[in-house]
């Protein structure tokens, strides 16, 4: 098989990377090591900004986005048993939109195998070869059999565990990272939301209350690494949350039955450059942000626009001068999106290593941003938008 682009992933930016090139009139295939409905089934983000909502409309694929997802116009955070909320509209103009990341794969793959565009599932990578010269090969694992892929591109849209970002040559990539000691312990619960997205500080630890629609609540505890999900039983799980959310009468949080778990630990990683020849890396294969930001999924968009961006370039003027840009275009966004959600989720989480002295300051920071209208804008303005590039 032979194709201009091929791509590795049917993640959020392998599938958004193949209907941009589609607009272009580039060719690719994508090869996904799993299943569609594993793809369709994996429960992860749940915010968009409004660089990830322009590119799902212009695309003309938001029609479901537009009516099932939520605007979310508020961000609350809670320290002390007080408040702060942040008039996401009102401090920047801007909201986000709360659809849920397996939403948003399930329209981009029902729209991909109705135009008829190769989507290979269950079609695993297990080798690349020459990608430093013009004829890179994919060598993958198909219904038992091993096939090849011959392409222009490889694009590395594999996630954290994938195969591209270590195909490349030792000493040619440098990668940054901080690991956390805990995990978020993620829950999906038949249950009517609060009204705002709300992220918790308190003594016990971090907490957010956030939504897929009327009546699903997502919700998230910070969680020691060591736990599993058997350490929480449905009542637990409930008492911590109100406790954690200073909800004294158990009023305020609507319970309801818990139908989905995960547990995610918590990393800040990024390897630059994103390019090795023709081979270019996009999304969680060469960044990982902690959650607290909601910034995983957004942040895929945006390399992918300036991905397709540089590719077209090339194929309609032959020059790759885009193409060697794409790493240095991409890395200074990634890095202050980082950045913020490392900011945040220090802001927000019980470190075990933190004195009562670091719990103090952290306790004042919030006490600032309850007072300061500047302090709240500054958060507020990276929350809606880090990850907008020009298309
Ligand atoms: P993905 O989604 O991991 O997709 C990669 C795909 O590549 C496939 N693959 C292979 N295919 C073929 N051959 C191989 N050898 C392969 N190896 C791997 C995999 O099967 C998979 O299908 O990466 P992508 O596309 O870069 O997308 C990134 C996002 O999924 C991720 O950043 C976000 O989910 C992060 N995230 C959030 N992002 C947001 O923007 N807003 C949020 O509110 C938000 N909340 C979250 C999150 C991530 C979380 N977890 C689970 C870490 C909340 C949580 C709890
Ligand atoms: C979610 O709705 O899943 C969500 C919201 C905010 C975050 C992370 C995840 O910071």
């Amino acid at each position: 098989m032979k194709t201009q682009v091929g791509i590795i992933g049917a993640g959020p930016a392998g599938l958004f990377l193949s209907h941009l090139l589609n607009q272009h009139g580039i060719e690719s295939v994508i090869l996904e090591a799993r299943s569609r409905a594993y793809a369709e089934g994996r429960v992860r983000a749940g915010v968009l900004e409004a660089g990830t909502i322009n590119t799902l409309n212009n695309l003309g694929l938001g029609d479901r986005m537009n009516r099932e997802g939520l605007v979310d116009n508020g961000l609350d955070m809670r320290f002390r048993g007080r408040t702060i909320h942040l008039d996401l509209p009102g401090l920047t103009g801007r909201s986000v939109k709360i659809y849920g990341q397996q939403e948003v794969v399930k329209d981009l793959i029902a729209a991909r195998l109705e135009s008829g565009d190769p989507l290979i599932f269950d079609a695993e990578v297990i080798r690349l070869e020459g990608l430093d010269s013009d004829a890179p090969r994919i060598h993958y694992r198909h219904e038992g059999i091993e096939k090849t892929l011959d392409c222009l591109f490889v694009a590395g849209c594999d996630g954290f565990h994938g195969i591209a970002r270590a195909a490349v040559p030792e000493g040619l990539i440098q990668t940054y990272t901080r690991e956390y000691d805990f995990a978020w312990l993620g829950v999906l619960a038949h249950a009517a939301p609060m009204a705002d997205m709300t992220y918790t500080n308190h003594d016990r630890g971090f907490a957010l209350c956030s939504r897929r629609s009327m009546s699903i609540s997502r919700l998230y505890l910070q969680v020691p690494l060591s736990d599993t999900q058997e350490d929480w039983s449905d009542s637990r799980f409930w008492d911590e949350l109100h406790t954690r959310m200073f909800d004294g009468n158990g009023q305020e949080i609507q319970e309801g039955k818990i139908f989905q778990r995960d547990i995610a630990r918590l990393r800040s990683y990024i390897a630059q450059p994103m390019q090795y020849g023709n081979l270019f890396l996009a999304g969680d294969a060469v960044h990982i942000v902690p959650p607290a930001g909601a910034k995983g999924l957004n942040m895929a968009v945006a390399d992918v626009r300036v991905l397709c961006r540089s590719m077209a370039a090339f194929f309609s003027t032959g020059s790759r001068a885009g193409l060697d840009r794409y790493s240095a275009e991409c890395e200074q966004r990634i890095w202050k999106t980082i950045r913020f959600s490392v900011h945040l989720t220090g802001l927000l989480h019980r470190f075990n290593e933190h004195t009562p002295f670091e719990r103090g300051t952290q306790l004042a920071e919030l006490e600032h941003i309850a007072s300061s209208e500047s302090a709240q804008r500054m958060i507020a303005e990276q929350y809606v938008n880090l990850s907008d590039v020009a298309d």
